[in-house]
């Protein structure tokens, strides 16, 4: 959107200290939270609590609506720490996951360590700790009773505070991808990575500086696989703006299918735009003040 490219060629001309000044106040996007559904909040609460570290962060009861949410992560998410949106539609006791959603990345200067306080609070270890095919980062793999993964991985270095690192998601076109989140949603592309004996290829993208910051998507290609199967289970990562009619009109302009057109959602009022990716995988945008408001 024009818009917002004259304020991005505007921020890389500002040289005076008023100017950075102004330029750090703006609203930076970031990755808020991931939207899935589980058989019973309770029980995957407890999990996460007991076996990966979390916090009960905020939860809800819609008995009207027939849903119950949770959230739960490492940290206060108005101060940038990413969050699961946990949520139980009554009655419905299991879910298909599919194979277009991966994990949930999570970094830890030490994986061993991690992996066996979760086994000793029951976790199921899907991947024993050690050096990821064909490289050198040690990992392993947790499933959740949803049977959700989380991959842990060991960032000794890790400059970020939160552990939440990655949602990966499995595309059928890398470039056609990662150009899509460069222009419909403005994150920047840190580097893609080639692994020719498992025949595939990652791409990161996010929104800090560099992957050490914060949350990156983890694009994964599969050589010869074009298309995946969603499930009903993963809905949508939260990302948030602080303006939802620009983003729509950018998103638009970028080619995106946009799921729900811009505007405040009825009863709390929150601003959002849903969008899905060139192969489907679902985004919702959130007005970042009225998210805030949403806390008080
Ligand atoms: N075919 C894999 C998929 O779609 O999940 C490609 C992605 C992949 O293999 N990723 C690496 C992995 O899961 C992590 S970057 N390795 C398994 C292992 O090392 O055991």
């Amino acid at each position: 959107a024009p818009a917002h490219r004259r304020r991005t060629a505007t921020s890389l001309r500002m040289t005076t200290t008023a100017a950075a000044a102004a330029a750090a106040e703006k609203h930076q996007p970031r990755f808020l939270h991931a939207v899935y559904r589980v058989a019973d909040v309770q029980r995957s609460v407890d999990y996460y609590v007991r076996a990966l570290g979390m916090r009960l962060l905020r939860e809800r009861d819609m008995p009207q609506d027939r849903f119950k949410n949770a959230f739960v992560g490492y940290g206060d998410e108005r101060e940038g720490y990413f969050s699961l949106e946990l949520t139980e539609n009554y009655g419905v006791k299991s879910y298909h996951l599919g194979d277009a959603f991966g994990h949930f990345g999570l970094a830890t200067p030490n994986v061993h360590e991690l992996v066996e306080r979760a086994r000793a609070a029951g976790a199921e270890v899907t991947r024993e700790p050690g050096p990821v095919q064909g490289g050198r980062t040690v990992m392993a793999f947790i499933r959740d009773p949803d049977g959700f993964l989380f991959e842990i991985l060991e960032r000794p270095q890790r400059r970020a505070r939160d552990p939440f690192c990655q949602v990966m998601l499995r595309v059928g076109d890398l470039q056609r991808a990662m150009q899509f989140y460069e222009r419909a949603l403005g994150m920047r592309a840190f580097r893609t990575h080639r692994n020719e004996a498992h025949h595939y290829t990652l791409g990161f993208v996010g929104y800090g500086e560099s992957e050490q910051d914060g949350m990156v998507l983890e694009l994964t290609e599969n050589d010869g696989v074009s298309e995946y199967d969603h499930g009903d289970a993963y809905a949508q990562v939260a990302l948030s703006t602080d303006d939802v009619y620009a983003a729509a009109e950018r998103l638009r302009n970028a080619g995106a299918n946009i799921t729900r057109e811009p505007g405040p959602l009825p009863g709390i009022g929150t601003k959002i735009v849903s969008a899905r990716d060139p192969d489907g995988h679902k985004f919702v945008l959130v007005d970042w003040t009225d998210f805030l408001r949403e806390f008080e």
